[in-house]
């Protein structure tokens, strides 16, 4: 009797693990400007990205050519910035970082990954603390590439805070690709600049 309990329980976890919300979403080519007539590079260049919820989260994103052999970003300490937004609370909007310290943008938590010209690295921001005087978290994540698409892995740890603070039906996210003049973005917004965005998205479902 345990043992057929024990079993059922198994069978229902692996379901509950197995069951993943996906989101994917097409973006068109060539659209991709740091301002009306400056084309940006076209690896900023969004061709696809999707969002998948399991025990991790897993977000990837496509661009137009590979991203395997990337030039030195412009500019000192610059980056390149593959960013994806997620908010969970459409009722909330943290302040601060990774924008200056008195504006605020909605999304609860950020993934990305960055290139600096000589490596790739991911990020997951947790940024709520900023919502009780607090400083937003960060973590380092993995990120892959291969070809032209950009993956990265949210670790369950990570994956479990953004699952628990989910309010829909107003969670969305979006993902956009940005030139970073500098690094930390304390300094004001005119260090970055937008190439390609995927706006708003309904959260996975
Ligand atoms: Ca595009």
């Amino acid at each position: 009797m345990v043992g057929s309990l024990l079993c059922a329980l198994l069978v229902s976890l692996a379901a509950l693990a197995a069951r993943a919300q996906t989101a994917t979403v097409i973006d068109p080519q060539g659209d991709a400007y740091y301002t009306p007539g400056l084309e940006a590079p076209a690896f900023l260049d969004i061709l696809a990205a999707s969002f998948t919820i399991s025990d991790t989260l897993t977000l990837t994103v496509d661009v137009a050519v590979s991203v395997d052999a990337l030039p030195n970003p412009p500019g000192s300490g610059g980056v390149f910035d593959w960013h994806f937004g997620l908010n969970t609370d459409n009722s909330t909007d943290p302040r601060g970082f990774p924008l200056p310290p008195g504006q605020t943008a909605g999304a609860e938590f950020e993934v990305e990954a960055f290139w600096d010209g000589t490596a790739f690295s991911g990020r997951f921001v947790d940024r709520r603390a900023a919502l009780t005087g607090g400083s937003a978290l960060l973590y380092s994540i993995p990120v892959s590439v291969s070809g032209s698409r950009i993956t990265l892995t949210v670790p369950a740890a990570l994956a479990a805070k953004v699952r628990a603070a989910v309010v829909l039906p107003g969670a969305t996210w979006n993902c956009s690709t940005v030139l970073v003049n500098t690094f930390l973005l304390g300094r004001g917004t005119d260090d970055a600049h937008l190439a390609d965005t995927i706006g708003r998205q309904p959260w996975p479902q």
